[in-house]
């Protein structure tokens, strides 16, 4: 029971986490179909995934030109229409896309989401570079702490992990006390992914962490593969591939989140539900779940 007098539900000892990132900013409609990018489609997804095992939805919008855009107004008609049809957590992105400003990215909070990302430093991306300088890291940290979201620590490189000591050595835990990690491996710029820099990333994390892992593109199956061997938690979506298998193409995001549902179980950690995933991740229940 919480000092509230609701009960949380208990995180099984053995579980994954799936978080599903399903449309990011850099895949174009046009070259792929399948990729959500009104709200109407970004909802049926996140429902089909919640279905499937996913217990996070890490977002990313796009405008009536599906071009991505951190529009205040739209991201603030998702978090209310990803609330009301699912239970998932919702995890705006405040990435966003390597052309958007440090105050637009800043104002993704604005939106109350219950989750942001918070990407602990620069990295070249591509051929681009996605902007993450010390400066910005810091005052989008302390903003999570004021507004109560809860960030996840995105770490596309080493140089990140020691960023991110330096953040908690500097300005204390994140909202709800737990720091949770998402490892975001085979970036051309950022650190490739496989399961040796995975496991050497891992033990360079703050204790007491928690981590999930996603690789980009073809490193998605390896990645996927350590990071269950390794104990941590899963992120898959059409935002880091849009490859099923050599040569086809993904149909939706519902079929990587039932992929890496099925292999979880495979190594004996079924997916979180939603509310158990709040528990581990230090965040408040849903209102009116768990009574
Ligand atoms: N779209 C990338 C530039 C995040 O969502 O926080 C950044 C990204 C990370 O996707
Ligand atoms: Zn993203």
């Amino acid at each position: 029971m919480t000092e509230h007098g609701t009960s949380r539900p208990a995180i099984p000892a053995a579980a994954t986490l799936i978080t599903v990132a399903p449309t990011g900013a850099e895949s174009a409609k046009a070259d792929v179909p399948a990729l959500p990018v009104t709200l109407d489609e970004l909802v049926a997804t996140a429902v089909e995934c919640r279905a499937a095992g996913a217990a996070v939805i890490h977002v990313h919008i796009r405008d009536a030109d599906t071009q991505p855009t951190l529009d205040l107004g739209r991201l603030k008609d998702t978090v209310a229409a990803l609330r009301e049809s699912t239970d998932l957590i919702v995890q705006l992105s405040t990435g966003g896309a390597v052309t958007d400003s440090f105050d637009r990215r800043l104002a993704v909070l604005d939106a109350a989401p219950d989750g942001c990302s918070l990407t602990c430093g620069t990295v070249n991306f591509g051929d681009d570079v996605f902007m993450n300088p010390w400066s910005f890291m810091t005052e989008l940290y302390v903003r999570t702490q004021e507004l109560g979201v809860v960030p996840e620590f995105e770490l596309f490189d080493f140089g990140h992990i020691a960023s991110l000591h330096r953040l908690l050595d500097k300005y204390g835990p994140p909202h709800g006390g737990h720091v949770h990690c998402d490892l975001v491996m085979g970036v051309p710029g950022g650190m490739p992914g496989d399961a040796a820099t995975l496991v050497q990333a891992v033990s360079a994390l703050p204790p007491g962490a928690t981590w999930s892992a996603t690789g980009i593109g073809r490193t998605t199956l390896p990645v996927m593969f350590a990071a269950l061997a390794a104990g941590g938690h899963l992120r898959v979506g059409m935002e880091d591939t849009v490859t099923f298998s050599r040569g086809r193409p993904v149909t939706g995001n519902a079929e990587l989140v039932e992929r890496a549902a099925t292999l979880a179980g495979h190594a004996q950690r079924p997916p979180l539900t939603p509310d158990q995933a709040r528990v581990l991740l230090g965040m408040q229940a849903r209102p009116g779940a768990g009574q």
